[in-house]
C-alpha cells in the first residue's frame, strides 16, 4: 500500500527551516533508516494519524509514555481539568503529594521523591545526588545504556546517540567523562573489575535493569543481583534506571519484577502519562541530601507541575485496574509469536532474534541472542531498514532505529496484532533479500 506523503514532506521542509534537523529529538529524523517521517496529527488508543491521512498501529507509543494508548479519555479529561485551573504555579500543589504516594506505593524501595521534567534530569540528579550522598566521584554505567543526553552520561550510550554513530558526544570536556566507567552489560565480572580497581572511588552503578536502548536486552541470570552485592559490599549506590521499565514491565518496574532493590530509581515517560515528567526516588536517607533539607543542589521550574502531574496520577491510576498487566502480556506475547511466524515463513529464523519482557520486545536482524551492544552492533542494519519502511508502507508505526523497542499498549487488540502479523510477512521478505 502505497502511502501519499506530501503534506509531511511540505511540513518537513518547513520544519527544517526553523528546526535543527526538522526534529525535538535526533532520532525522529529518520537519519538512520532514510527517508522523511510522517508528521503527525493526531492519535487515539493504538492508532497514529499523519498529515496525508495515512493511519498506522503504533508501537513507539511516544517512546513508552502511551502504555494506554494514545488521548485515553480519563486522561484527557484530566489535563482538561488540571489546565483550566492554571498550568503551572512554580509552588507546592497536592497533586505533587498524590502522585508521589502513588509511585512509592508501588516500589517498596523508595520512600521519597523529586519530580522533574524529563528523564534526563533524573539521571543526572540521580549521579549528583549519589555523588553528593558518597563524597565519591566515579558512576559506572553499561555500554549501550542510554540515560538522557547529560554530559558524565554520553559515554558509549545507545538510543539515539548509537543510532546517530555519536555514542560519545561532542562537546562533553573529557574531564567531565573522566570519572564515567564503563562496561558491557550483562558483565558483573568487569563490574568487579571496575570495584577492585577504584574501589572507594565508586559512587554509584547506573544500570538500565532491562535495557531498552540497544534493542531489548533482558538482564542475565544474577546480573543485578550481583550488581546489588557489589555495590553493597563497597559502599556504592545501585541506581536503577527505569525511565522506561518504570510502570512499563511490571507495576513494580524491573526491581520488582527481579527482586533486587535498588538505591535509587529513575522514573520519567509513563508517570507523566505522555506529559513532561521524570523522577528520582530512593530511601529517605540519601534522598534528604537533595536540597532544601541536604546540600545537593536540584532544581526545575515546571517540576511537579499541576497539569502533568494529572495525566500522570489518571495514567497510573488506569494502570492499577486488576488484570492490566496480565493483558499487556498476552497481547505482547501473541505480538512476538506472531511476528516470529512471519519471519520463519519469511525464511528468517534462523537470522533474526526476538527480545522480550513484558510489553518491550524487539527483532533483531542477527542470529541472537543478543545479551551486550557488541551483540546489538552485529544486526543487519540494511535488513533493519528494509523491514521498517516495509512495516511503515503497511501501515505499522514502529521506532526508526534498531537499537530501539516496540511498545505494546493495552488498547493493541487482537485485530492489531492480526493485522500487524500480516504486513510483517511482507516486510520479513524484504529483509530476506538483503539476508539472503
Ligand atoms: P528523556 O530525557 O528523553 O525524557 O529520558 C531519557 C532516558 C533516560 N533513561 C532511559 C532508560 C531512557 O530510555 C531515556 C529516553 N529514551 C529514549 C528512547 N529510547 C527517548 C527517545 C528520544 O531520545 O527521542
Amino acid at each position: 500500500m502505497s502511502r501519499r506523503t506530501d503534506k509531511s514532506k511540505i511540513a518537513f521542509e518547513q520544519a527544517e527551516k526553523v528546526l535543527v534537523g526538522g526534529v525535538n529529538s535526533p532520532v525522529r529524523a529518520y537519519g538512520a533508516v532514510g527517508g522523511q517521517p510522517p508528521f503527525i496529527a493526531r492519535a487515539s488508543g493504538a492508532r497514529l494519524m499523519d498529515l496525508d491521512g495515512n493511519e498506522y498501529i503504533d508501537y513507539v507509543g511516544t517512546w513508552g509514555p502511551a502504555i494506554l494508548g494514545h488521548a485515553h479519555p480519563k486522561v484527557v479529561e484530566a489535563v482538561c481539568d488540571a489546565a483550566r485551573k492554571g498550568a503551572s504555579f512554580g509552588a507546592p500543589t497536592e497533586a505533587e503529594t498524590r502522585l508521589a504516594e502513588v509511585i512509592l506505593a508501588a516500589l517498596p524501595s523508595c520512600e521519597k521523591v523529586r519530580f522533574t521534567s524529563s528523564g534526563t534530569e533524573a539521571t543526572m540528579t540521580a549521579i549528583r545526588l549519589a555523588r553528593g550522598a558518597t563524597g565519591r566521584d566515579k558512576i559506572v554505567k553499561f555500554i549501550g545504556g542510554y540515560h538522557g543526553h547529560a554530559d558524565a552520561l554520553l559515554v558509549q550510550a545507545g538510543s539515539g546517540a548509537t543510532t546517530l554513530g555519536v555514542p560519545s558526544s561532542p562537546g562533553v570536556p573529557a574531564d567531565t567523562t573522566s570519572h564515567t566507567l564503563p562496561a558491557p552489560y550483562n558483565d558483573a565480572e568487569a563490574t568487579a573489575r571496575l570495584f577492585a580497581e577504584h574501589g572507594e572511588d565508586i559512587a554509584a552503578v547506573l544500570v538500565e535493569p532491562v535495557a531498552g536502548n540497544m534493542g531489548v536486552i533482558p538482564p542475565a541470570d544474577g546480573f543485578l543481583r550481583a550488581l546489588r552485592e557489589q555495590c553493597t559490599r563497597r559502599g556504592a549506590l545501585l541506581i536503577f534506571d527505569e525511565v522506561m521499565t518504570g510502570f512499563r514491565v511490571a507495576r513494580g518496574g524491573a526491581q520488582g519484577l527481579y527482586g533486587v532493590r535498588p538505591d535509587i530509581t529513575t522514573l520519567g515517560k509513563i508517570i507523566g502519562g505522555g506529559l513532561p515528567v521524570g523522577a528520582v526516588a530512593g530511601r529517605a536517607k540519601i534522598m534528604d541530601h537533595l536540597a532544601p533539607i541536604g546540600p545537593v543542589y536540584q532544581a526545575g521550574t515546571l517540576s511537579g507541575n499541576p497539569v502533568a502531574m494529572a495525566a500522570g496520577l489518571a495514567t497510573l491510576e488506569l494502570l492499577a485496574q486488576p488484570g492490566i498487566y496480565e493483558a499487556l502480556e498476552t497481547t505482547s506475547a501473541n505480538l512476538s509469536k506472531a511476528l516470529q511466524t512471519a519471519a520463519s515463513e519469511a525464511g528468517l529464523s534462523q537470522k533474526v532474534c526476538f527480545q522480550r519482557v513484558g510489553s518491550m520486545l524487539c527483532c533483531f536482524f542477527t542470529p541472537g541472542p543478543v545479551r551486550n551492544y557488541d551483540d546489538a552492533k552485529t544486526s543487519n542494519l540494511e535488513a533493519f531498514n528494509a523491514w521498517f519502511h516495509a512495516m511503515l508502507d503497511g501501515g505499522v508505526y514502529l521506532a526508526p532505529s534498531q537499537f530501539e523497542a516496540m511498545f505494546v499498549s493495552a488498547a493493541h487488540t487482537a485485530d492489531d496484532i492480526e493485522t500487524t502479523a500480516g504486513f510483517a510477512k511482507t516486510a520479513f521478505q524484504a529483509a530476506a533479500k538483503i539476508l539472503s
